[in-house]
């Protein structure tokens, strides 16, 4: 068949379409800034002021094409806060660039000046919408309904960066206030990129990310759907650290403990509130549970699975060195596995996974929180095949190659074997006795495959080993403990479903008493409904694993048939 050229290119921008349209489902809506209220309204008799149009701190500049609004100032103001926080910007933009300066375009705007835009707007689209609701909805994406606007309070603002040195503004991937595209999104550009339309390296999404993250450390609040557009103390901004909070706290935040600055007239009109001001001060990293993992290793793909049936999406690339988690309050560090003990012990991670050799060799003070019986193994006292040792005692004024010290002194020790030399090896232990390095080794066994290869024979099995689950103990009683406890919890009830399989099956009703006892006496039936136009009663029934078969023959004696096994994601008893 021959590929259509023009078909595949429509196919392409209706993905875009839809890639955009979701993107803008996603803004913050008019009616859900309705929703905020106002709490406190003491005015803060806030002042504005006027931000300089020249001078080499943040300047104040309308260009005739930035400034489509009739009536308007030529000078731009903004709230005293905004000024300050603008001004700690443009420092912080400075010090990445001495020849960058922060550009407003855009400050407080009067009420009258929004609504005109609002109208103008609203009835553009007009003709594209049939529902009311929508309408409004899709003009407040370029000009907010004024009752919920941010300009209108002077904490809005319009930004951008001009580079001194080539004398042009740095790249956003479109002009400021330009709305002809939707590139304007914040989003656009990961969405530009994926379908090719944008460099994967482009300086426009880098630029953007600067811009975000130097307004959000002044606790700006972005919004969406203009990458020049931040707010603070307005409806916007409300509502923007009330999704963010309630989202890091995971728990239902009431729309009425949204509060903020908000003044609609003049600056007398603002109030300001106590409770999020200290907010700022809030350590946000705090907020996060930081959690080690392995980077590479035995431990590393069983721990991201352990999370991801748990429910938590890891955003996470296991070459780097920190990863963050979907919808979980959750920070992780990829680290060797050697370092995890320490780390949680020190405090510098909250909790990690860890195999239990690495535990007691470390001798760090971590609470063991939770077995989470994957990469077993075991320490084994091994000596080649052909020696004639035959018990630990036979080793007495011999050397012992491990890389677990610790352990392997304790256990000659509690044998009553003296006089044991132990030399360390970090890796290959299993080749001391062939270079006459040592007389037997202490070394990790899983299947034992590594010892019959290399013709060591086990004398003695040391200590047998499982992952597990550790913390620190100031994280785990103290601030992050609700978040690590249910994150337990979680993971206890994945475990203990991967010991279970579910079967269903329906039996004639006759029959019930005796598969009742059946069932009793092997499992858990999770739910029994009758059918009694069929004279059939279905169960659903739990079984742990190493059951299953039998259950299944005893129920073929009772001429069960039709048996769906599943597996179990979780089971909270
Ligand atoms: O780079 P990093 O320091 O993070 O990793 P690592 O090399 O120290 O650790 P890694 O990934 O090898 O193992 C992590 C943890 O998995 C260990 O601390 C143990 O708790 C656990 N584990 C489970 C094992 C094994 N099974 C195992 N078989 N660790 C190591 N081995 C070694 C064993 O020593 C032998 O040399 O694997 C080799 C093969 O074993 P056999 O018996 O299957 O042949
Ligand atoms: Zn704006």
């Amino acid at each position: 068949m021959e590929t259509n050229l023009s078909e595949i290119k429509n196919q392409m921008n209706a993905l875009l379409d839809e890639a955009y349209a979701k993107l803008e489902r996603s803004f913050v809506t008019y009616s859900e800034l309705t929703r905020v209220v106002i709490l406190n309204t003491d005015a803060d008799k806030e002042p504005f002021t006027a931000i300089p149009v020249v001078g080499t701190g943040v300047i104040g500049r309308y260009e005739s094409a930035w400034n489509d609004m009739e009536g308007e100032s030529p000078n731009i103001i903004v709230r005293e806060t905004v000024y300050k926080k603008l001004c700690n910007v443009d420092k912080a933009l400075k010090a990445k660039n001495p020849n960058w300066q922060l550009v407003v375009a855009y400050g407080y705007r009067t009420l009258n000046i929004q609504q005109a835009a609002f109208n103008r707007k609203y009835e553009e689209l007009k003709p594209k919408y049939e529902d009311k609701t929508e309408l409004r909805e899709a003009a407040h994406r370029y000009y907010a309904v004024p009752e919920v606007a941010g300009h209108p309070t002077g904490g809005a603002v319009d930004v951008t960066v001009y580079d001194f040195a080539e004398g042009k503004y740095l790249d956003f991937g479109t002009e400021i206030l330009d709305f002809s595209t939707r590139r304007i999104y914040y989003g656009a550009i990961a969405i530009e990129r994926k379908y090719g339309r944008e460099a994967k390296d482009s300086e426009a999404g880098k630029n953007r990310e600067m811009l975000r993250g130097l307004m959000g450390a002044e606790d700006f609040a972005p919004y969406e759907g203009e990458w020049w557009h931040f707010s603070y103390g307005d409806k916007e901004w409300a509502y923007y650290r009330w999704r963010t909070l309630a989202r890091k706290k995971k728990e239902q935040v009431q729309f009425d403990d949204i509060e903020y600055l908000y003044g609609q007239k003049n600056f007398a009109d603002i109030t300001y509130t106590e409770k999020y001001k200290s907010a700022a001060e809030e350590k946000v990293d705090a907020e996060f549970v930081k959690f080690a993992v392995q980077k590479s290793g035995r431990l590393t793909d069983e721990t991201i699975k352990l999370l991801e049936s748990s429910g938590i999406d890891v955003v996470a690339d296991k070459g780097k060195f920190f990863g963050k988690c979907e919808n979980y309050p959750l920070e992780l560090l990829f680290v060797r596995d050697d370092d995890i003990p320490g780390l949680v012990a020190s405090g510098a991670a909250d909790i990690g996974v860890v195999g239990e050799n690495v535990l007691i060799e470390s001798r760090c003070d971590c609470l063991r929180l939770l077995d989470l019986g994957f990469a077993k193994c075991s320490l084994a006292l091994a000596v080649p095949t052909n020696s004639g040792i035959r018990t630990a005692k036979d080793l007495e004024g011999k050397k012992v190659a491990t890389s677990y010290r610790v352990t392997t002194e304790k256990f000659f020790k509690d044998m009553g074997v003296k006089d044991i030399k132990i030399v360390e090896l970090s890796g290959s232990v299993e080749i001391a006795p062939i270079i006459g390095y040592a007389d037997a080794v202490a070394d990790l066994v899983s299947t034992g495959n590594s010892l019959r290869q290399n013709r060591l024979k086990p004398l003695h099995t040391i200590q047998i080993y499982q992952s597990v689950l550790i913390g620190n103990d100031k994280a785990v009683n103290g601030d992050k403990k609700l978040k690590i406890e249910k994150l337990i919890q979680r993971f206890a009830s994945c475990i203990k479903a991967k010991k279970f399989k579910s079967l269903s099956f329906s039996f004639p009703t006759e029959d019930a008493d005796k598969i009742r006892g059946l069932l009793a006496a092997c499992g858990r039936v999770t739910l029994e409904s009758q059918n009694p136009a069929a004279g059939e009663t279905l169960v659903q029934f739990l079984v742990e694993k190493s059951k299953l078969w039998d259950v299944i023959d005893e129920l073929k004696i009772f001429n069960v048939c039709g048996i769906a096994v599943f597996d179990v994601e979780g089971y909270i008893p």
